[in-house]
């Protein structure tokens, strides 16, 4: 506890804007390892070039970081270099923006390489500009002897220096997604399916990855499976793949990706594109919704807008309300329909329903039929037994009988073998 930055934060309200979510920031901070300590919200007409803030705040907010021994002052949007450095100098305290805050969360969050070299990308697009900010001031202060000659020299090689390797990184990066299109052509090849998770974050999406993942796997296998899920903004950074079989037998990917937040910054969402992208590749989107969000509309919205953002053509979305085993709300109705689920991922509540329709939205409608295949066609049974669910399994002399579920576009193909149909 002791060892915490102890976090001040500071929001400049706009006339124009939506009224800022304090309490995101705030939990922004608790996902950084930062102890949210007090808040301070000004409201302005605009933003002043120098402090962000009005003058005088920024004198309430030296008065805070004295009096409540603030380490670190985070504003509530993207600051200029000069920006930071006039406050920092102002406040005696560290200043970050929330650019670099949600930056930092996912430098602590990235596991696979893919996911780290993204984050650092990211980091050095946003460092790249503040450079340049540092050196409006040194200019500003007219140097003096030994100060501007040399600072702006190393600035310049500074510079150089990480256009280098944003260069290499890019590069980097670009192998990467060799590899994950090597892997994404195969799985369009074996015609499986993908369903993408998407949604704000923290809304659950690791937990119903790793639900559907239970559903499927015996419990030790499905332990080794599961994704991390946690309560706290942005815990998951890299794209996360997992096969299921639907009810009907046919096998998809479900996939789990990084969380949306309102405001995302763009130098994530330009280095993410690798993982962003994935979304773009998907036969259906699932958007999963806290149902008990206080600002649910607004998120829902974010969502929409980014993914619209990303995918270029039209995917069916299917839109899922989880966590209706907590609804604080008793206003909202829970009944599902065919384009709107409602589910409890901690508890599996309507999996088999969500699977249901998951499948029906990718492969049409299912019957189940009771089927005689002869022994010279028996590989046609072995092929079912893989690939659709099967069951009641018999053979007699002359060939197979069991019941199977076929969709309603295959039930021809399957014809001759057809004794009946059974229901249930
Ligand atoms: N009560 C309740 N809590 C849930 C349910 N599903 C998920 N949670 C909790 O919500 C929190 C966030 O879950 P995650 O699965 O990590 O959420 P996420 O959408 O993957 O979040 P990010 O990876 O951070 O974007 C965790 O504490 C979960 O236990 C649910 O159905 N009911
Ligand atoms: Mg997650």
């Amino acid at each position: 506890m002791e060892n915490k930055e102890r976090c001040l934060l500071v929001a400049v309200q706009l006339p124009n804007e939506d009224e800022y979510d304090m309490e995101e920031l705030g939990l922004l901070v608790e996902a950084a390892d930062g102890i949210v300590i007090s808040s301070i919200t000004q409201n302005r007409q605009g933003i002043d070039n120098r402090f962000y803030a009005g003058q005088g705040k920024i004198e309430e907010i030296a008065a805070y970081v004295k009096e409540l021994e603030i380490d670190t002052v985070v504003f509530n949007d993207e600051l200029s270099g000069s920006q930071i450095r006039n406050i920092e100098e102002a406040v005696d305290a560290k200043v970050i923006d929330r650019t670099n805050l949600i930056l930092d969360i996912f430098a602590k969050r990235a596991l696979t390489k893919e996911g780290q070299l993204q984050v650092e990308l990211a980091q050095l697009k946003y460092s790249l500009p503040r450079l340049i900010g540092l050196n409006k001031n040194l200019s500003r202060l007219g140097g003096g002897i030994g100060t501007r000659g040399p600072g702006e020299q190393k600035l310049e090689l500074d510079r150089r220096r990480i256009k280098e390797k944003i260069n290499d990184i890019q590069n980097e990066l670009n192998d990467l997604e060799k590899v994950r299109e090597t892997k994404r052509k195969k799985r369009m090849k074996d015609q499986v399916p993908v369903i993408s998770i998407v949604g704000y974050t923290n809304a659950g999406k690791s937990t119903l990855l790793n639900a559907l993942v239970e559903s499927e796997y015996s419990e030790e296998e499905a332990e080794n499976k599961k994704v991390f899920a946690h309560d706290m903004l942005f815990a998951t950074l890299d794209t996360e793949l997992r096969r299921v079989r639907l009810p009907g037998g046919r096998r998809v990917v479900f996939s789990d990706t990084v969380g949306f937040i309102k405001k995302l910054p763009t130098q994530i969402v330009e280095a993410f594109k690798g993982t962003l992208e994935e979304i773009k590749y998907a036969d259906l989107i699932i958007h999963l919704i806290d149902i008990n969000d206080e600002n649910l509309q607004l998120h829902k919205e974010t969502t929409a807008k980014l993914v619209e953002k990303i995918v270029d053509k039209d995917i069916p979305v299917l839109t899922v309300y989880n966590k209706i085993d907590k609804i604080i709300n008793d206003k909202v109705t829970t009944v599902s329909t065919n384009d709107i689920i409602y589910i409890s991922a901690k508890n599996k509540f309507n999996m088999d329903l969500l699977l249901n329709t998951v499948d029906t939205k990718i492969n049409g409608e299912k019957h189940k039929y009771s089927l005689k295949i002869p022994n010279k066609d028996i590989k046609e049974y072995y092929w079912l037994y893989e690939n659709r669910y099967t069951e009641n399994v018999e053979f007699d002399g002359e060939g197979a009988n069991l019941n199977a579920v076929l969709y309603d576009n295959e039930k021809e193909q399957y014809k001759k073998y057809i004794t009946g149909e059974v229901n249930g």
